[in-house]
């Protein structure tokens, strides 16, 4: 991310000069006392639940192995990644898979979130290639045959240049071509997968594609291109919603379906705001990016009401019905402070803008097991290139999660960290460091980071 922030600064630089003169903050967030916590203790069983790292194929193999995708023609365009750098073959998982699956082993996984690219396996509209649904079956064998569960994405931001091309998913009636992807992709592998995310993050996808300008179509939010609508955005979001509904009906109708756990996926981002003036901008913030889609959870109405543009769909009012667990990715929570987006004087940053905020993730699980569904932690990392805070975010974040499954009884199924190994950070391009693992990109490599090697002992197969 680190989209908000140049949002933020221009929708307050009018309120930034005023700020300078206020006195009252709101009180700090909820704060463990972290001294006195003993992380020691905690220890997750692999025989009863699933430890994994999480990937995404465009991440993990960039635009040299995925050159019929929407980010292999958007990445090209000088400003949109950071530096002016491209994703080129990124850490090439689409040809080293078997040596990260082995790193995978080394770190005690049994299991592993990886998405199937849609514009590898459809790469022109209606042609199916079949060497690479091979190689999708080279990889998952791979991962079966070293005892990791695969969890496939078939939607991680990316799709075929195609579909993009159609107005992907600006279109209601364009979804039928993600649900024919996504059938012919359970056709082949259901009987080897049986967790599925449809969608990964639907609300950074719609708001970054479209508000922010970071993804394709939209260059730059300050471009003001016919594509850049606040209206399109909730369009896409609504739309998205929908592919979910009409995506899990098609798969649990056919062979395996029954057998399948189809998940809905969510990034939950909360936001704060420092002082009064910042607080009108956290609330518009978390409203798009967290209480839309919490609302349309709890109703299967999809209300959309921001920036003067309102839309109500009714999607599916049984939505539940539709979700057989809840995919958390979680990472902190933002603190938008004088118009930029910070955290409090006591506590750490990450290298993205936000801080280490682990009573964040807990509040989100508790916040989410109202659903009463299975959660997986389909996404949980930090940036840290410099690997002084990894060993601290992983100790913390896990005591949360372990504390959540005490308190309240969390019904934590999975946790998948973000990532196994240093990737293509989006717009960031290969700036943010997520990785366990260090990734040389010259020579390829992999090497583990001190600061990484504590998650190994918070799980493990543990004695009946
Ligand atoms: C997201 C994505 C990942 C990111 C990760 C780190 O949450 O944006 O699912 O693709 O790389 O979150 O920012």
């Amino acid at each position: 991310m680190g989209f908000f922030m140049k949002l933020s600064i221009t929708i307050n630089k009018s309120l930034l000069f005023l700020s300078l003169f206020i006195v009252s903050t709101l009180p700090a967030r909820d704060a463990w006392d972290w001294k006195n916590i003993d992380t020691s203790t905690v220890v997750f069983d692999t025989n009863k639940m699933l430890f994994g790292v999480a990937l995404a194929e465009y991440q993990n193999s960039g635009a040299t192995n995925l050159p019929n995708s929407n980010w292999a023609h958007w990445e090209k365009q000088p400003g949109a990644i950071e530096n002016g750098q491209t994703s080129g073959v990124a850490c090439d998982f689409w040809h080293l898979y078997k040596t990260d699956i082995n790193l995978m082993k080394d770190l005690g996984c049994n299991s592993c979130r990886l998405s199937i690219d849609w514009s590898a396996i459809e790469p022109q509209e209606g042609k199916f290639d079949e060497s690479a649904v091979q190689h999708y079956h080279d990889v998952i064998d791979s991962m079966l045959a070293k005892g990791i569960t695969p969890m496939v994405t078939l939607h991680h931001f990316v799709h075929p240049q195609w579909f993009e091309a159609m107005g992907a998913f600006e279109k209601q009636e364009n979804l039928k071509f993600f649900v024919r992807f996504c059938v012919f992709v359970f056709s082949k592998f259901s009987s080897k997968v049986h967790l599925w995310c449809p969608i990964n993050e639907s609300g950074p996808l719609a708001f970054q594609s479209y508000i922010i300008g970071h993804f394709p179509p939209t260059l730059g939010y300050t471009h003001l291109g016919f594509k850049f609508s606040f209206g399109t955005a909730g369009q896409v979001l609504g739309n998205l919603m929908k592919a979910h509904v009409l995506v899990y009906n098609a798969l649990k109708q056919m062979p395996n379906g029954d057998k399948a756990q189809i998940g809905f996926n969510h990034q939950y981002l909360n936001f704060e705001g420092y002082n009064v003036w910042d607080k009108p901008i956290a609330t518009v913030f978390r409203y798009t990016f967290n209480t839309v889609i919490l609302e349309f959870l709890k109703t299967g109405i999809f209300r959309y009401d921001a920036y003067g543009f309102k839309a109500t769909r009714i999607i599916y009012k049984d939505i539940l019905s539709c979700i057989d667990f809840i995919g958390l990715n979680y990472y902190s929570e933002v603190i938008i402070r004088g118009g930029d987006a910070r955290c409090y004087d006591h506590e750490v940053m990450t290298d993205m803008q936000y801080a280490i905020y682990a009573e964040g993730f807990y509040a989100a699980i508790k916040d989410l097991s109202q659903f009463k569904k299975p959660i997986y932690i389909t996404e949980n990392g930090i940036g840290d290139a410099k690997d002084d805070r990894r060993e601290t975010f992983i100790k913390r974040y896990l005591y949360a999660m372990s504390r959540a499954m005490h308190d309240f009884n969390a019904d934590i199924k999975g946790y998948y960290y973000w990532s196994l190994m240093d990737n293509f950070e989006w717009e960031h391009g290969r700036l943010h460091k997520f990785g366990l693992y260090e990734v040389n990109f010259d020579t390829l490599t992999r090497t583990l980071r001190p600061g990484a090697a504590c998650i190994k002992q918070f799980f493990k197969p543990l004695p009946a």
